[in-house]
């Protein structure tokens, strides 16, 4: 952590900058990372983002946070910014810097990836369910007190990153929650966990619950445009409860790009591998074991390419979990054979 401060000059602005479609942990612990900074004396401090913040719950964690945040696109002269990274290593495809950018600092718990080493600070442990952990270390051991609207969104980020400390918590990450926990406001919690929900996104959800369908223990659902990005992993967690499913997954298009999800019980899988193999050439991916995601560029002016490809995502999946030998599978996917309700 000390390092993090000789690292940073105070002379320029700092961006920090957090990956695509922000999660409640990315927003949660780059306003942790801010609040610290601001706290050290550090001044201009931004936090930027690319895409869309479109859960619900996503957007309640931006109100009670407060932050203004803005987007990569309108970074005023970059080159002279200051660059930390949270919650996502650069070059991953999965967050957007301007070009030419080499950041001074990466705070992350997700694989350590080859790129994230040449730089002059990083912080990455994957063995954390949740970035926010983390930051949560560094304010109590810097001695901050914390605010109570940051307390809700750390613990909550926390929760939700790991399914209430089931999915890929550890120690660190039940020792922060349960510390976390004396400081927040309940109320805050509660509007996080339990906000208002557009009638659009149930429409959509009710298209994803119609045309889910099922193999043995593996349940998916193949969307056509998704009502913003993150959708697929809300879709792939809600299909994964479903009684006796192991793995799940979600997929479908936001503008010009195709998401994948896929989500298992198994805390002996490795996701992001799967993830890897499934998706078409040149895509980005990522995860951890029980959870991960991938995006790929894709050209929608042919719709029977874009069909093609999102079949090819599920038989790969299929192959991927030994189910090679499947019978009619794309009245399967189409949801002819076995539909969920
Ligand atoms: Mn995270």
């Amino acid at each position: 952590m000390e390092k993090l401060f000789e690292v940073i000059k105070n002379t320029d602005p700092i961006s920090i900058v957090v990956h695509n479609n922000p999660d409640p942990d990315a927003l949660a612990s780059a306003t942790a990372l801010r609040f610290i900074l601001m706290d050290r004396g550090f001044k201009n401090i931004r936090i930027y983002y690319d895409g869309l913040i479109g859960r619900a719950e996503n957007q309640a964690v931006l109100k009670i946070l407060k932050a203004p945040l803005f987007l990569t696109v309108n970074i005023p002269s970059p080159e002279t910014h200051q660059f930390i990274l949270v919650d996502c290593q650069p070059f991953t495809g999965n967050v957007t810097l301007p070009d030419g950018i080499n950041p001074i600092a990466v705070i992350d718990h997700h694989r350590l990836r080859k790129a994230t080493c040449q730089l002059p600070f990083r912080d990455v442990r994957p063995h954390y369910g949740a970035c926010s952990t983390i930051l949560y270390e560094y304010l109590s051991s810097l001695k901050i007190d914390i605010p109570t609207h940051l307390a809700t969104s750390l613990c909550y980020a926390i929760s939700s990153e790991t399914q209430s400390l089931g999915r890929e918590g550890s120690r660190a990450d039940k020792k922060a929650y349960v510390e976390l926990l004396s400081r927040l406001s309940f109320s805050q919690l509660s509007r996080t966990q339990y906000p208002k929900l557009s009638r659009d996104f149930v429409s959509n959800l009710s298209r994803a619950l119609l045309n889910a369908f099922y193999y043995k223990n593996f349940i998916g659902v193949v969307m056509e445009e998704l009502p913003y990005p993150d959708f697929a992993a809300q879709m792939a967690d809600f299909l994964l409860r479903v009684k006796n499913m192991t793995w799940s997954l979600c997929l479908g298009t936001f503008k010009d790009v195709l998401y994948v999800s896929i989500r298992t019980t198994n805390n002996k899988a490795d996701a992001s591998r799967i993830i890897k193999k499934i998706m078409p050439k040149g895509a980005a991916s990522g995860g951890h074991e029980m959870i991960a995601g991938g995006q790929a560029k894709i050209d929608k002016s042919d719709r029977s390419k874009v069909r093609a490809a999102k079949n090819e995502v599920i038989i790969k999946m299929m192959r991927a979990l030994n189910f090679s030998d499947v019978p009619h599978l794309l009245k399967l996917v189409r949801n002819e054979i076995f539909p969920l309700s």
